[in-house]
């Protein structure tokens, strides 16, 4: 499915379904025999996109040969979500442009997207803004990025941050929780945030089953990202086609 604007196709999609599911493979965690076969159940099981990214181990020919085999295996749309300038490569169909707005170190707010704009450029991929905001226990991405994470009781904190995203121009407020973490954003924040901006909120880190999938949809989440729900699936196809269709029912039009 190779659109001509990613955008409007997660646009579209968003004002007919009110909220999607999106899957994230991390390079570094997947199974790369299993991938050709992950991609087709992901879009078996009614996903609509596929980040491609990781917080550590990144390399162009690494996001490179990821992309090129999940390409193989389903023709939903390949998004880099990257976490440094090495995940820029060629044969995406666009990349989160994202800054880590809560990030203490001017390299994630401004300078690595300095570094990577002239190579978006020349590679000529679509680019996504996105203000990135990490909350909660935040996870490695946390870490890397150099975070001060905002912890829940002050939703009112992360959503004058994804306001502030929203006035800079930003197309997406991704909140994240952090890859892996044991409780997903609480539904009261997700209220909060939503009813403080107009633009797609993205919300992803802990999510594991469709219960939680569907309160966060329905407290006004647009997007919704799940990584390690495949890899605790351990690349079995029945279980992950199970658990992804789970997930993309309880979300419809809630
Ligand atoms: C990480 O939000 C994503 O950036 C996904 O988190 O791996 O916990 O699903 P999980």
């Amino acid at each position: 499915m190779k659109e001509k604007s990613i955008f409007n196709y997660l646009i579209n999609l968003i004002e007919k379904e009110k909220c999607i599911h999106v899957v994230l493979l991390d390079p570094e965690k997947i199974s790369f025999d299993k991938l050709k076969e992950t991609s087709k159940v992901i879009e078996e099981g009614g996903s609509k996109a596929i980040l491609v990214g990781g917080s550590t181990g990144i390399t162009e020919k690494l996001m490179e040969k990821v992309i090129d085999e999940i390409k193989r295996g389903c023709k939903l749309p390949i998004i880099i979500f990257p976490n440094n300038i090495s995940a820029i490569c060629k044969n995406a169909d666009a990349i989160f442009f994202m800054s880590l707005l809560n990030s203490q170190n001017p390299y994630y707010l401004i300078e690595a997207q300095m570094q990577a704009a002239p190579i978006i450029k020349r590679y000529q991929l679509e680019t996504i803004p996105v203000g990135y905001i990490i909350t909660g226990e935040g996870g490695v991405a946390s870490y890397v990025g150099w975070a001060r994470p905002i912890p829940y009781k002050y939703s009112n904190i992360i959503a004058a941050y994804a306001m502030t995203a929203e006035m800079l121009g930003m197309k997406f407020v991704y909140i994240e929780g952090g890859s892996g973490v044991k409780n997903p954003i609480p539904p009261d924040v997700v209220k909060i945030i939503r009813k403080s901006i107009d633009i797609p909120l993205i919300i992803g880190g802990g999510i594991r089953n469709h219960e939680e999938a569907k309160k966060i949809a329905q407290s006004g989440a647009n997007i919704i990202v799940t990584g390690t729900l495949i890899e605790e699936s351990e690349y079995d196809s029945e279980t992950l086609l199970k658990r992804i269709t789970l997930i993309n029912e309880a979300i419809f039009s809630k």
